[in-house]
């Protein structure tokens, strides 16, 4: 049997992080108090698993195995999927300013119609159907989830955010990511036991679903700076808060800064959809949230105008700051 270590510096993360190791915030989305406890979750870390999903197993497995399959690939067959500008298999870069990470990835577009890029391996319409049929069913549970966070907050209509989502114009992401095993004397930079899989960041979107297989390396930032690491979970899936829900509930929920480090022995496969609004979507805090003559802590924007400048940016900016009103 082969017994994991956890990779050095995430010990070290787990000992800075304050002593009070806060957990996870868990919500059963079968029970009747989930709606507050999404909202408590939001406001306090902007992540939260969820188990009792809907989602069906047989589908994430079956969209991991596919993925599996395709990273397999020798890099020239996965090349014919790139670059990834702006959809399709990438390798090592992230984005388009110089951002670099232990991972490669597929990344692809969910609008309507037949997703996607090209080229999808030996068997593109087997890994087609498993990304539609995983797609659809984490879709109705992201958008279930937006609608428990507007019953939370007591607002209406419920689908004031899902129906963002719902859209058929709705610019949502999809991203398989795999971070191969990073061999121990790589990940030695400047004395320091460190490996970045995927930098720090906040998700620009309204709302992330992210599955992965068991291997560790996720973590989230803590309001006090410090890094708490994610247990892995192949059965859940976490919800992070995008920039664009921080900015719809005027900053009272917050939007989580993330990392992955690369683990020294296993692999790690993620799948992550990203609901996003309309291009066209005006982004501005809602009315029926800002009571007691609330000033609006941003500028309005349109997604289109939000997504153009995070673009334009490194992964660990900050970017909200340039829309916030002074
Ligand atoms: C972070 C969330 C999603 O993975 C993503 C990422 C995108 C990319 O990988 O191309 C970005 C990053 C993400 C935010 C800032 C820009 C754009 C890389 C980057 C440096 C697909 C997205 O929508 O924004």
């Amino acid at each position: 049997m082969v017994v994991l270590s956890k990779p050095a510096i995430e010990q070290c993360s787990y000992m800075k992080t304050s002593a009070l190791f806060p957990a996870i915030p868990l919500i059963d989305l079968s029970k009747p108090d989930s709606k507050l406890l999404v909202v408590k979750a939001c406001e306090e870390f902007g992540f939260f698993k969820v188990i009792n999903h809907g989602v069906p197993l047989e589908f994430i497995s079956r969209l991991e195995s596919e993925a599996i399959k395709f990273f397999s690939l020798p890099v020239s067959e996965k090349e014919k999927s790139g670059p990834p500008n702006p959809f399709g298999y990438g390798n090592k870069s992230i984005g388009l300013n110089g951002d670099v990470g232990w991972v490669e990835y597929l990344l692809l577009n969910t609008n309507q119609g037949s997703p996607f890029v090209s080229c999808l391996g030996k068997n593109p319409e087997k890994f087609r159907c498993a990304l539609n049929d995983y797609i659809s069913a984490v879709k109705k549970m992201a958008c279930e989830i937006l609608e428990l966070m507007a019953d939370g907050l007591k607002i209406q209509p419920r689908n004031v955010f899902s129906k963002l989502l719902k859209d058929e114009q709705s610019d949502s992401v999809f991203r398989l990511n795999h971070y191969p095993p990073c061999p121990e004397n790589a990940q030695v930079l400047n004395g320091i036991t460190n490996l970045i899989g995927f930098g720090e960041h906040t998700d620009p979107q309204i709302i992330s679903v992210l599955r992965s297989n068991n291997t560790s390396g996720l973590q989230i930032s803590l309001r006090d700076g410090s890094w708490l690491s994610v247990p892995p979970d192949q059965n859940s899936f976490f919800i992070n808060v995008g920039d664009s829900l921080q900015v719809l509930t005027n900053g009272r929920f917050k939007s989580v800064r993330h990392r992955v480090l690369a683990n020294s022995l296993k692999s790690r496969v993620s799948m992550i959809y990203f609901g996003g609004p309309p291009l066209s979507e005006k982004i501005a805090p809602l009315p029926s949230l800002m009571k007691n003559h609330e000033q609006s802590l941003y500028k309005e924007f349109t997604w289109f105008e939000y997504k153009r400048s995070a673009y334009r940016s490194r992964l660990a900016d900050n970017r909200l700051i340039n829309f916030e009103r002074i």
